[in-house]
């Protein structure tokens, strides 16, 4: 490596020690003959002084280039140590610069922690939006909730697959597929792998979950909507009903927020975010909820689903009355949820489903699958499908199926709700929506 350290580790204990520390040039300082200039790497800043003879060929150096300097670590006077840096105990007395990249002046976008550039331009080039700490603080917690959500899954039985993304047809009937020509046969990229982890529980891998892209030509505006975004999704056999999928929701929930306030302490400090972690989360019925909201106003009928209004409302009163960010609603009506949903016994108006909401806003819907084909033939025939024409998926239930349920929760909604973070956008690298598709 060109480096010895990085610029958040040398601590008074690396005193007289000679070394090299390479990164961004976050400023430069030049009084008289001495120029100090602050070094960031993604582990931290570190003060650095430059030799006098070093200064004038170095005054000028730019914003944001990137330098290799070598020198001798030194101790700050107690009375000047620099709390607000990650190494405020020492500075580096530097004899040697090289320029490894010289940057443009001026930079296209603020690199400060408080910006007001608008989140378009600083998503034209997140590659410098990331340089803030703010930013990266936002990826390393959504890198572990990915790892989290892997050990999860892993620890409670279920086997880690990956299914294909370019498909005949899905079954998400409410979502668009983006269509795509596969030599001369019409495909599209998958909306769901819902047919697939369908299909492996019938395999007899029983469980199953999947951590991969998503996509949706959704023409939706909003700040919860992207095009192609991270699906957690799972499916075990053998449930009982829709709750014994809940109790895995929940349990992974939990199981992440429970992680995230623990192990990222330093990040959550720096977006200013306290967490909590409910001891159970409440499930309610959807008439239940519409009745809570019919208090407050809000009437939605039978056979509609809650719209984002509803979803902030109930949330709102749910926190009140039962201290919880998170809920579930159950049962949803027949008339918004997809053919394979399965349907409680005798109830052709519902469904055994759920949502997930966090905040206002759903992470999750799952629900028990109807694995029973005469039953499915007639809820797809219901819903105006034709399942004669979708084989492969009609097969799952033909040679031994067993009752089955699972659920499908959104990564970039996890990270944006948990994060408080005010859209989607900020909660994914490089977004991709109905108007971005660079960079
Ligand atoms: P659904 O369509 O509700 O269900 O998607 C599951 C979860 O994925 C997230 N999500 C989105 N995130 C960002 N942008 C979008 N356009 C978007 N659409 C959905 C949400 C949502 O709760 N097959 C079922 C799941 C199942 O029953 O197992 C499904 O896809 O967090």
């Amino acid at each position: 490596m060109l480096k010895t350290h990085s610029c958040g580790e040398l601590t008074a204990e690396e005193a007289d020690k000679d070394v090299v520390l390479t990164g961004w040039v976050d400023s430069l300082r030049v009084q008289g003959k001495i120029a100090f200039l602050i070094l960031r790497d993604r582990e931290g800043i570190t003060q650095c002084f430059l030799n006098p003879n070093l200064t004038n060929e170095f005054k000028d150096l730019s914003k944001e280039s990137v330098v290799l300097v070598a020198g001798k670590v030194k101790n700050r006077p107690e009375n000047q140590i620099r709390r607000e840096l990650t190494t405020g105990e020492i500075e580096l007395g530097v004899d040697k610069i090289e320029i490894l990249s010289r940057a443009e002046t001026p930079l296209p976008i603020e690199i400060e922690e408080e910006t007001t550039t608008h989140l378009d331009k600083r998503l034209d080039f997140r590659f410098l939006d990331v340089r803030r700490n703010r930013i990266k603080s936002i990826f390393k917690v959504r890198a572990k909730i990915y790892q989290y959500s892997v050990e999860f899954f892993t620890q409670e039985g279920f086997i880690n697959i990956q299914t294909p993304k370019l498909t005949q047809s899905g079954v998400e009937s409410g979502a668009e597929e983006f269509k795509l020509d596969y030599f001369g046969k019409p495909a599209s990229l998958s909306q769901s792998p819902q047919v697939y982890k369908q299909m492996m529980v019938a395999s007899g891998l029983e469980k199953v979950f999947e951590i991969g892209p998503v996509f949706r030509a959704e023409k939706s505006h909003t700040t919860r909507h992207l095009t192609e975004f991270t699906g957690v999704d799972f499916e075990m056999g053998f449930v009982k009903d829709e709750h014994d999928v809940m109790d895995v929701v929940e349990k992974y929930i939990k199981f992440v927020l429970e992680k995230v306030k623990r192990e990222c302490k330093e990040e959550l400090k720096m977006l200013d975010i306290k967490l909590k972690v409910p001891k159970e989360i409440p499930r309610l019925e959807m008439s239940e909820v519409k009745k809570l909201l019919a208090e407050k106003g809000k009437e939605i009928p039978a056979d509609d689903d809650l719209d984002p209004e509803g979803e902030k409302m109930i949330s709102k009163i749910v926190e009140e009355k039962y201290g919880s960010e998170l809920l579930f609603v159950i049962n949803f009506p027949w008339s918004v949820r997809p053919f394979y949903h399965m349907r409680p016994k005798g109830i052709v108006t519902g469904t055994k489903s759920f949502d997930l909401i966090y905040r206002g806003v759903e992470l999750s819907t799952g629900a028990q699958r109807e694995h029973r084909l005469e039953m499915l033939d007639k809820q797809a025939k219901e819903k105006g499908i034709n399942l004669k024409e979708m084989t492969f998926y009609r097969d799952i239930f033909r040679f031994g199926c067993p009752p089955h349920g699972g659920a499908g929760l959104g990564l970039d909604r996890i990270t944006e709700q948990l994060l408080g973070l005010k859209n989607i956008r900020e909660a994914i690298l490089l977004p991709r929506d109905v108007e971005r598709l660079t960079p």
